[in-house]
């Protein structure tokens, strides 16, 4: 019989193809050696980061499914999740600017926008030398986005755009805003528009002192009758499948990253309990230690696994958006749980930034919540398999 790889239960490595080896070992590399020694500053300073994304885009990080004519790298879908898995081993806010730039903003651009759109904003988008960002939740408007209150009216030779934004990762330092808003000359549908920094009535302020995702900045979006042109219209998508398909690419990466900072703080885990002794032995030698160190290898062997499956049905074009919910909402309720549990095996020092565990744990609160509760994901499952909508 074989022998059992203790990191890598069912060979994942082994399954993926050499250039998805490729991308995730350059992926993790740079995680490792650029963006791991100035994470624990930059958590608890709460900085900005933008620069990172140039960085990010010099690596070829940035869009990686979409065609190289466009900057991107003809990947795979599965390339993308293990390109999230490696940034979000070393923090969740690093991956969440990715997230954005690749699956909201350079996604939506690429397969709703006109061709002079994907030309004048993809390969700089991709280079990292714009920064975007995705403007669906409101106010009052989170987890039912169809609530939403920005308006865009029909003016001579454009739309005038008013509304708020809340919760917006980059907004603060972006360039480019994908926003969502009713369009009054589509009937009231739901219409992706792009607006660029420095447009009139649009301002981006930052949500300051979040105890989450400190690495990564959010900001509100308000428009105040911003005026763009005809051109600023997403031509080719209408209603809320626009933004949902969006969602559905960063749902499926945060699957796989949220696996990734679980699989980082189990290996901190077991490090710290084989080097600590308490009562005479390693606390990796009791018995309760090795029951939660077997339980974190067992839910993030399979929930790499089933990331990889629904991952291989995506690049199959056989994707259904409740696969990527049932990954999603597993993924990150159970690397949560990882997480917590690391933070106590680490005992005092677990609550320490340079043990990192307790960092992951906060972020992962966010993870759990966004692109989608946690709640909001079991109702989507619910739904396809009641037939019964109990949303409301
Ligand atoms: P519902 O009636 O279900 O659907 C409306 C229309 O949308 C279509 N649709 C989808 N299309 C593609 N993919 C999906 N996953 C889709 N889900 C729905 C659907 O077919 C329908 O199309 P049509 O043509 O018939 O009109 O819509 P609902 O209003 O009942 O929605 C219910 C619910 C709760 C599932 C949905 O609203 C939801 O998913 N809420 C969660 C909101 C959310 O995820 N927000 C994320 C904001 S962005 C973010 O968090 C970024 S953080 C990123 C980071 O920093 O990493
Ligand atoms: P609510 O919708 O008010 O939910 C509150 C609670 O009620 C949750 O537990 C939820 O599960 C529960 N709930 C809601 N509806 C039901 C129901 N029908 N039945 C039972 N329970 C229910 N959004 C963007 O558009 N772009 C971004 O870039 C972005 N980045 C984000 C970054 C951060 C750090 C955070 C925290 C959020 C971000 N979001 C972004 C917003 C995010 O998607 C929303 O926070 C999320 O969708 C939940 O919406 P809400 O916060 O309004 O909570």
């Amino acid at each position: 019989s074989a022998s059992f790889a203790w990191e890598d239960p069912f060979l994942l490595n082994d399954q993926l193809t050499e250039d998805e080896r490729a991308i995730h070992e350059a992926a993790t590399a740079f995680a490792q050696e650029e963006l791991l020694p100035g994470i624990v500053e930059a958590y608890a300073q709460e900085t900005p980061n933008p620069e990172l994304f140039a960085r990010m885009g010099e690596r070829g990080l940035l869009g990686v499914t979409l065609p190289e004519e466009y900057g991107g790298a003809d990947a795979s879908y599965v390339a993308y999740g293990l390109v999230a898995r490696a940034v979000e081993a070393v923090d969740s806010g690093y991956r969440s600017m990715m997230s954005v730039q690749s699956s909201l903003v350079m996604y939506p651009i690429h397969a709703y926008g006109s061709e002079e759109q994907r030309r004048k904003f993809l390969p700089k988008l991709a280079s990292g030398a714009w920064i975007g960002c995705f403007g669906l939740t409101e106010p009052d408007a989170g987890s039912d986005p169809a609530g939403m209150k920005t308006k865009a009216v029909k003016i001579d030779g454009g739309y005038r755009i008013s509304g708020a934004k809340m919760w917006i990762s980059n907004a603060p330092f972006a360039d480019v805003f994908v926003v969502w808003a009713k369009s009054e000359a589509h009937e009231g549908a739901i219409r992706g528009f792009i607006l660029e920094k420095g447009m009139k009535g649009l301002s981006a302020p930052t949500l300051k002192g979040k105890l989450s995702l400190r690495a990564s900045t959010t900001g509100e979006i308000v428009m105040e009758d911003v005026e763009v042109g005809e051109d600023a219209l997403l031509p080719n998508v209408s209603g809320l499948k626009g933004p949902f398909g969006c969602l559905n690419r960063a749902r499926y990466g945060i699957a796989w990253g949220a696996m990734g900072a679980a699989e980082d703080c189990w290996h901190r885990a077991r490090a710290y309990t084989l080097e600590r002794h308490q009562f005479g032995r390693p606390l990796a030698q009791t018995q309760l230690v090795q029951r939660k160190l077997a339980d974190m290898q067992t839910e993030i062997a399979l929930g790499f696994q089933a990331a990889l499956r629904v991952g291989r049905l995506f690049d199959e074009g056989r994707m259904a958006p409740e696969m990527i919910s049932l990954i999603k909402r597993n993924n990150c309720g159970k690397a949560l749980d990882i997480a917590r549990t690391a933070r106590d095996m680490h005992g005092g020092n677990g609550i320490m930034g340079e043990y990192h565990v307790m960092r992951h744990a906060q972020n992962l609160e966010t993870v759990n919540t966004y692109e989608g509760t946690h709640d909001v994901h079991a109702l989507i499952l619910g739904r396809a398999q009641t037939g019964l909508q109990a949303f409301f």
